[in-house]
C-alpha cells in the first residue's frame, strides 16, 4: 500500500514522527500511527513495522527512565466495541459516576479532587450495540498530561461532563475551553465528523452533559449562561446518581457516531439476532465481510441480503450500503 492510500491523520501523526524530539514523543507518534491506520490486510505490513518501532522506542523510553519502574502509556485504551467514547471535563462532575451508571465498571467516585487517575475504560450497550466508555482525569492547569491530548485524539467522541448543581458553570467551560486549546483539540457539536487539521489541531464530535441535574436552580443557572455564551452547546441534563436523562443520552451517542447492527447468516441457517456486528452507517458489504473474516474479506463474490430496503434475499454487490438490521448471507 502506497503512503497515497493512507487516511490524512496517518500522513499527520507520521509526520509527528519524524518530528519528535524525545523517545516518548516519538513513541506517542507511534501510537497514534497505529491508532488511526485503516485496519485491513493492505496495511498488515505496515501495522507489523509500526508495533516493532513500538517497543524498539519503549525500550528507550524505559532506559531513560534511570532505575525508575516500568509504565505502559495511560493514553492507550485498546479499542472494544463498536466505538470509543471519552469522558473529560472539570473536577468531581462526575465523570467517574457517570462511567459508573452506564456500564459493567466500576470506578472509584468519591466527594475529594482528582479521583481518577488514569484512563478506565468500560463497555455500555444501546440495543445490542456496544461502545466503550473510557474515564479519565480532570481537566486542570497543574495537573492534565499531554497524553490527555492523545487519549482524546484516539476517541470516536468525547462527553463533555458539567456539573450544573454548581455555580461556576461558566467557569466550568471557560476553564476547560483553555485546556483543551493547550491540547490543540476542538470539540464539534455531536454530529461533526473528526478530523485532524495540517497544523496539528484534532476537531472531535462531543456531546455536553450536564450532570447532578436532579439538584435545585438549574433552569436559572442555565439560563444566565445562555446570556453568557452566545453559542452555548446544547447541554443533555443527566443525573449519574438518580438515573434520569441515561437512556436519552445512549441514544444520542449510537445516533451521532451512526452505528448500525447488522447480523451474519450462513445460507440454510437462521441467523444470529443476539450478536451483531457494529458498524458505521454508509459501511458496504465488502467492509462487512472483512470485519467477519479476512479470507471472507478477500474472497467474497456477492451476499444476499434480507432488510427493510430489499426484497428478501435479495443478491447484492460488494458495495451495497448496509441500514441497520439488515442480514446478511455472505458467498465467498
Ligand atoms: N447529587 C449528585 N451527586 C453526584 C452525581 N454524580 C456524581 N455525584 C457525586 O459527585 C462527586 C464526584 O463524583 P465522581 O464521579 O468521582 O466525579 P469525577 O468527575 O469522576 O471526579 P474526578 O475524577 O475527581 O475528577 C461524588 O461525591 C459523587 O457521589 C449526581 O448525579 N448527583
Ligand atoms: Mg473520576
Amino acid at each position: 500500500m502506497s503512503s497515497a492510500n493512507l487516511p490524512p491523520e496517518y500522513i499527520k501523526a507520521e509526520e509527528q514522527f519524524r518530528k519528535a524530539a524525545s523517545p516518548a514523543e516519538k513513541l506517542e507518534a507511534l501510537e497514534e500511527m497505529l491508532a488511526v491506520i485503516p485496519k485491513h490486510k493492505g496495511t498488515e505490513k505496515i501495522q507489523v513495522q509500526i508495533k516493532k518501532r513500538i517497543t524498539k522506542w519503549k525500550d528507550q523510553t524505559e532506559s531513560q527512565k534511570k532505575g525508575g519502574a516500568k509504565r505502559t502509556d495511560p493514553s492507550h485504551v485498546p479499542r472494544e466495541g463498536g466505538a470509543q467514547v471519552v469522558l473529560i471535563g472539570p473536577v468531581n462532575t462526575g465523570k467517574s459516576a457517570i462511567l459508573s451508571a452506564l456500564t459493567n465498571s466500576s470506578p472509584q467516585v468519591a466527594e475529594y479532587p482528582f479521583t481518577t487517575r488514569i484512563p478506565q475504560p468500560g463497555m455500555m450497550f444501546h440495543n445490542d450495540i456496544p461502545v466503550q466508555m473510557v474515564d479519565s482525569p480532570a481537566f486542570d492547569p497543574s495537573v492534565t498530561e499531554r497524553w490527555i491530548s492523545s487519549l482524546i485524539r484516539n476517541a470516536d467522541m468525547a462527553v463533555m461532563v458539567l456539573d450544573v448543581s454548581r455555580d461556576d458553570l461558566l467557569e466550568q467551560l471557560e476553564a476547560s475551553q483553555i485546556i483543551l486549546d493547550d491540547l490543540r483539540i476542538e470539540l464539534l457539536g455531536p454530529d461533526g465528523i473528526k478530523l485532524f487539521t495540517d497544523d496539528g489541531w484534532a476537531k472531535i464530535p462531543c456531546i455536553y452533559l450536564g450532570n447532578k441535574c436532579e439538584s435545585e436552580n438549574i433552569d436559572e443557572r442555565l439560563s444566565i449562561l445562555r446570556e453568557l455564551i452566545e453559542d452555548l452547546p446544547e447541554i443533555n441534563l443527566v443525573s449519574a446518581e438518580v438515573g434520569t436523562g441515561l437512556e436519552d443520552f445512549k441514544r444520542l451517542i449510537v445516533e451521532s457516531l451512526g452505528l448500525i447492527r447488522v447480523y451474519s447468516k450462513r445460507p440454510g441457517k437462521e441467523p444470529d439476532m443476539t450478536s451483531p456486528f457494529v458498524l458505521k452507517e454508509g459501511s458496504t458489504v465488502s467492509e462487512l465481510a472483512r470485519m467477519v473474516h479476512k479470507d471472507i474479506g478477500e474472497k467474497l463474490r456477492f451476499a444476499k441480503v434480507w432488510g427493510e430496503t430489499v426484497f428478501d434475499g435479495q443478491r447484492v454487490s460488494h458495495d451495497y450500503e448496509l441500514l441497520d438490521g439488515d442480514v446478511v448471507e455472505l458467498h465467498a
